[in-house]
């Protein structure tokens, strides 16, 4: 047929997609643009079994949240969490909040029948993160689940660590050393953002980059922390105060100085359930350290080690190998059979810090219509929240040793 002809039959319909799954978030600064993107990437990469719409995002200013849903991709904006979290079209809510906010809007959407995927630390106290796992379990009777935002399990090689791990590669395990390192307090004119003070944030560098090597060292091992002894330190203790808070850490100071409430500094060594040993140090004074995730750890027959700033690689030195060969070899974690790796490039074209947040989406994804439970689950989160506590009495204490107390 002459291709300027036309056709008496009318064109097939497309196959029907799959269902779509409307997602309403709260908050739109450097979380919620993070997962913005993993919401508006993941039908693109992975075959789903649903596909996400970016139906609404929630915040307080009228004009800033319409300017982020054009710029980040959503299709409506509310200035109120709580008309978001009732929208028809919104079947999970994802909360990228300070954490004071985290309790009361996943109860809030939990109860109104939506999933939700919360970002960590998953609350500010034990006590709200008990009752956000209360809510949690109530929804899951309904058939909705819930899930914390820990984002570096989903590092191709972080997830391959865990397998070498559980297939028994290291062996027992013996020692686990976790460090997160950041600067970005070190100058004393640091404005007093939220995440500087308790009552918004919870605690400092505890609970923002020591709530991940937290989950990291209880998801690698597939072992529980059950005791810890600490350090704390505020080096900066007053921080210009801002009249006008415009998000990222910025905003137009007042001209006076207010109170920091929370650690600048956290050290804490821990015992494991198998009686391995850990120590973790979340600082965000590190001089020169902008986003040092790094861990290592030793078992009977081997060990491996991650750096964050080299997310594509693994160490891994196997101790059965004959000593005239055995060494740390550099594992290129590219591999169409490494974790999430089969959906991207070829070997060696490599991800980056934003595909976490990809991966993050799909899995919640496969849990929802899978109806199985998301991991890390809130029970997993309350536990980070248990030991977080734990460090805060134990520093509290000057070190004194601190059990974390197992779930119930
Ligand atoms: C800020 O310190 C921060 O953005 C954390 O809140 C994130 O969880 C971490 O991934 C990077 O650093």
């Amino acid at each position: 047929m002459d291709r300027t002809e036309q056709s008496d039959t009318p064109p097939a319909a497309p196959p029907p997609g799959p269902p779509e799954l409307g997602v309403g978030m709260v908050g739109y600064a450097f979380m919620g643009a993070a997962h913005s993107q993993g919401w508006r990437t993941v039908s693109h990469v992975f075959d789903l079994p649903l596909r996400p719409v970016l139906a609404a995002v929630a915040g307080r200013d009228r004009s800033a949240v319409h300017t982020a849903a054009a710029r980040l991709g959503w299709a409506a904006a509310e200035t109120d969490w709580r008309a978001l979290v009732t929208r028809d079209d919104v079947h999970l809510v994802d909360i990228c909040t300070p954490g004071d906010l985290h309790a009361e809007i996943a109860v809030a959407a939990l109860d109104a029948g939506k999933h939700v995927l919360c970002e960590k630390p998953l609350a500010n106290s034990v006590a709200q993160a008990e009752e956000m796992c209360a809510a949690a379990a109530r929804a899951r009777r309904r058939g909705t689940v819930a899930m914390v935002g820990f984002n570096y399990r989903r590092i191709p090689a972080v997830a391959h660590a865990r397998r070498l791990i559980a297939e028994g590669h290291v062996g027992t395990l013996r020692h686990l050393r976790f460090t997160y390192l950041q600067d970005w307090l070190v100058d004393p004119g640091a404005p007093l953002t939220w995440r500087l003070q308790r009552e918004h944030a919870g605690s400092g560098a505890l609970g923002d980059l020591g709530a991940h090597i937290v989950d990291l060292a209880q998801y690698l091992s597939g072992e529980r922390i059950t005791e810890v002894s600490a350090l704390t330190e505020t080096f900066v203790r007053e921080r210009p105060q801002l009249a006008v808070a415009t998000g990222g850490g910025r905003g137009i100071p007042s001209g006076g100085l207010g109170p920091v409430t929370v650690d600048d500094a956290t050290l804490f060594n821990g015992r494991l359930a198998s009686g391995a040993l850990a120590s973790f140090e979340a600082t965000r004074m590190a001089t020169g350290r902008k986003n040092a995730l790094r861990f290592e750890i030793n078992g009977e027959r081997g060990s491996l080690a991650f750096d964050l700033e080299r997310l594509n690689e693994l160490s891994f030195h196997d101790h059965t190998d004959p000593s005239s060969r055995a060494g740390f070899r550099r594992v290129l974690v590219t591999e169409p059979d490494h974790p999430y790796l089969r959906a991207w490039w070829p070997p060696g074209h490599a991800l980056g810090y934003e595909h976490t947040f990809t991966h993050q989406a799909h899995d919640l994804i496969e849990a929802i219509a899978r109806g199985t439970e998301p991991e890390p689950s809130f029970a997993d989160g309350l536990q980070v929240q248990r030991v977080l506590a734990a460090v805060e009495e134990s520093a509290r204490e000057n070190a004194a040793l601190v059990p974390v107390p197992a779930p119930v």
